[in-house]
């Protein structure tokens, strides 16, 4: 059985959303960062954490690229074209919307006061805002990013949108604010949430 720790309202929700899709059998334990259950597997403290056979790996996004060619589901394979624009899609999400979330939280709530630099906000809600025009240009016509198949990085956009919404980020594109509708509608994305 996989073990998932990290609570559900960190980026450990897109392992346990990913659990659900699978159907897999999990033991969710819901700590938080740097707490002792973590920094045992984690020395960065950092969530989420997956245990499989024993074997901690840290990262949602290698989590879920484990997972997916794992069970051979949500995942183009590896080696071919469609899994390099899946790979290209996935590692766009990273640089522009996590990076500029993850950028926004340590400014907010993370970083010690005094290092904190508010201005830098508005500055990643503009970036932000200019990611969404490139993203909705990319997108296929759905239902998912790729077109027919739900992949990997659906399941990092959903959650970076979601996470935007709660940061106060606007999401200014209607083709991701239709998206993001779609994909909450899903029962495992349902699943996951009443964790
Ligand atoms: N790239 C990592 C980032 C992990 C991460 O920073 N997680 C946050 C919670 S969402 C955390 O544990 N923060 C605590 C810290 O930075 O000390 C991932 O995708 O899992």
């Amino acid at each position: 059985m996989y073990q998932v720790i990290g609570t559900a309202k960190s980026r450990a929700f897109r392992v346990l959303w990913m659990m659900e899709e699978l159907g897999a059998d999990y033991e969710h334990v819901p700590a938080v960062p740097r707490s002792e259950g973590v920094t045992q597997v984690n020395p960065a403290g950092k969530v989420p954490v997956l245990v499989d056979d024993g074997t901690p790996i840290t990262d949602s996004t290698a989590i879920l690229a484990y997972l997916a060619d794992r069970h051979g589901r949500l995942t183009h394979k590896a080696g071919t074209l469609d899994r390099a624009r899946q790979d290209s899609l996935t590692q766009f999400l990273l640089d522009e919307f996590d990076a500029a979330l993850w950028l926004a939280a340590r400014h907010s709530f993370i970083l010690p006061e005094e290092m904190r630099l508010s201005a830098i906000k508005n500055t990643l809600r503009w970036e932000f805002e200019a990611s969404q025009k490139t993203m909705a240009h990319r997108m296929a016509d759905g239902p998912f990013l790729m077109g027919s198949e739900m992949t990997v990085p659906d399941l990092i956009l959903t959650h970076c949108l979601d996470w935007a919404l709660t940061a106060r980020f606007p999401i200014t594109e209607a083709r991701l604010s239709d998206y993001l509708e779609r994909m909450r509608e899903r029962p495992a994305y349902r699943q996951a949430c009443a964790l």
